[in-house]
């Protein structure tokens, strides 16, 4: 029951549910005064208990106007921040214990100001006259964290406040998941004392991120709704390009480029418009991210505008509050992490919303490599939000998740009160969806094979932990489990081996894992099912397992060699 087999992605992190190791690193409580702010303390950084705090003054038009740091202070204009490689003992004591609690660098966001100024990432199409409606709804944003770092979440929300026209922000609404840094306590509610836009919702036990979000929706009142991570940095102008599109069309879910803030130096990294991606998933119901589509190219003049999106990562977005009511906000039997993002997306589409992605908004996001808080001990909360997923929105197509789960749906509770809404929204079909939304995505059943890929001889079978996104890992061994999951693979009507946007590759040395690219030659294999041979198109080769029966390796083909013998799950050429 282990989520981490489930994960898999640079964006997503590394899930060790029901591992004793990992609920042992549960975030250790810090000192704020002994722990957190080693580093060279910046205004407006340290938390203060007493009256005379730094806060921002009205200037004479009542506009707030935030502490500005010094231009040559850490972290400024997303500047990156790099420690001296001779720490001292208790220095690197505390660079590592950041680490451990948050699997980002927390030392270097303390010496980084609250208030850092970044780059402007907008192209110049976003700022000419008139882009934008005059009057733009306004919006609260909620942000929900679980032992988010101090410094971090107090950014998160200064960028929210510096950086967006004050009338269009209502309120920030952060929601207090059940921390138990002491940081996150009173001390986090002395210091936006100070802000009266900012509220403090605690939830009364650990909810996960989404409930987390419906506790925050059911107290908003303005009439957009924006999500934001709680390790999130604004930019100069995101938020009119947001609000600008729901006030055209109320039905239209928006969402920011999200830029990389380095988990290790904190550098802001932003991409310009012509590097934007859209979200796409795969039949593990993993979010990825793609290029945008020559289809959805050839619809804009300019590579600013609007993109439609199949999906969104999940976390950064804004919505009519009505509408996102009128789609039965999140299914609240999903816990803690995963599974929402798709939801959304999917009903938005098949609900008679559209989904973008707005290129002259764009807000940063440290994205991490694992994850640091602790999940359900004994559960796989990742999976069981995935059936859930499943099992209302993706009809018939949901059999294509449950061979990459060995058919295992678990205990998934009670869907039917998800079923009744989408039925009354009188939604269409994941069909539908697939063949309007997002042609792209390669369909298992398509394919002339899918399952394990089993060596005759040794009973071993084809295994890669890799993913699409993963080039040229190699192809393994191992012995055959029934499970889906590494040994899942489908052999398409092209001659592809491939899982998701993976496929199986070779050009004259180890068999490995390459981004699908549908012209066949390397990747180019044809099974004969009397000969139980794999032969590669370009090389004229057959796969089999080495003598040691440690290697995929290729061979001149040989009918009379058992370790060139090979069965395909479900071979069906017809
Ligand atoms: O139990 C929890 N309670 C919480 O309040 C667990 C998490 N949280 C908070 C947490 O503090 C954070 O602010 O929820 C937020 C998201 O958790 P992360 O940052 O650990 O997750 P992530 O950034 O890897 O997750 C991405 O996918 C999630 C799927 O459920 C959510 O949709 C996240 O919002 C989403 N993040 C983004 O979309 C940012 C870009 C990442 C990408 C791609
Ligand atoms: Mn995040």
């Amino acid at each position: 029951d282990d989520a981490a087999d489930a994960i898999v992605g640079n964006f997503a992190p590394d899930l060790n549910v029901g591992d004793e190791s990992v609920q042992n690193n549960v975030v250790v409580a810090a000192q704020p005064n002994e722990h957190v702010y080693r580093g060279k303390l910046i205004a407006g950084n340290k938390p203060s208990r007493s009256a005379n705090k730094k806060v921002p003054e009205d200037d004479d038009k009542g506009v707030l106007v935030p502490p500005s740091p010094p231009k040559d202070a850490p972290g400024e204009m997303g500047k990156p921040v790099v420690l001296p490689t001779n720490m001292t003992v208790e220095m690197k004591k505390a660079v590592d214990d950041g680490w451990t609690n948050n699997a980002f660098n927390q030392y270097v966001s303390d010496m980084i100001s609250v208030h850092r100024t970044l780059p402007d990432p907008r192209d110049a199409w976003c700022k000419e006259p008139n882009r934008y409606l005059e009057n733009l709804p306004a919006t609260d944003v909620i942000i929900c964290f679980h032992n988010e770092a101090w410094s971090v979440l107090l950014r998160t929300v200064h960028s929210v406040l510096d950086r967006s026209p004050p009338h269009l922000i209502n309120e920030i609404i952060l929601v207090d998941d059940f921390s138990d840094m002491p940081h996150t306590k009173q001390q986090l509610e002395d210091y936006f004392s100070a802000y009266p836009k900012v509220k403090i919702l605690r939830a009364p036990s650990r909810e996960g991120l989404i409930r987390a979000r419906l506790l925050g929706a059911r107290h908003a009142t303005a009439p957009v709704i924006t999500y934001l991570d709680s390790h999130c940095e604004c930019t100069e102008g995101w938020l009119e390009p947001l609000l600008d599109r729901i006030a055209r069309n109320s039905t239209t879910v928006v969402c920011p480029v999200i830029d990389v803030i380095d988990d290790t130096t904190l550098e802001f990294h932003y991409r310009d418009s012509g590097g934007v991606n859209v979200g796409g998933f795969d039949w593990n119901l993993q979010f990825n991210w793609h290029a945008v589509p020559e289809r959805e190219r050839k619809r804009h003049k300019n590579s600013a505008e609007p993109v439609y999106s199949p999906t969104m990562a999940g976390g950064l977005f804004s919505i009519d509050r009505k509408f996102f009511e009128r789609l039965g906000t999140y299914d609240s039997g999903f816990d803690i992490w995963g599974g929402e993002n798709l939801e959304l997306s999917f009903k938005t589409w098949m609900c008679g919303g559209t989904l973008e992605i707005i290129p002259c908004s764009h807000v940063g996001h440290i994205f991490r490599k694992r994850s640091p808080y602790k999940w359900r001990s004994g559960v796989n909360v990742l999976k069981k939000n995935s059936v859930r997923l499943a099992e209302v929105w993706l009809d018939d197509y949901a059999k294509y998740y449950y061979q990459r789960i060995g058919q295992d749906k678990g205990d998934y509770g009670d869907v039917s009160g998800r079923k009744e809404l989408r039925r009354n929204l009188g939604c269409q079909s994941f069909k539908w969806y697939l063949d309007n939304v997002y042609p792209e995505l390669f369909i298992p059943g398509d394919s002339v094979a899918n399952g394990e890929i089993a060596n005759i001889y040794t009973d071993m079978c084809l295994d890669s932990a890799a993913t699409g996104s993963e080039v040229q890992s190699a192809v393994e061994p191992y012995p055959c489990h029934g499970q889906g999951g590494n040994q899942y693979w489908m052999l398409s009507k092209g001659g592809e081996i491939r899982r998701d946007e993976a496929c199986l590759d070779y050009a004259g040395n180890d068999v490995v894992l390459y981004p699908c690219h549908g012209s066949k030659g390397n990747q180019f294999w044809k099974y004969n099912q009397q000969k139980r041979q794999i032969r590669h198109g370009s090389s004229d080769k057959c796969l089999a397992i080495s003598e040691k029966k440690d290697k995929v390796v290729m061979e001149e083909c040989d009918s009379n060699q058992l370790r060139q013998q090979w069965k395909l799950e479900n071979y069906d050429p017809s």
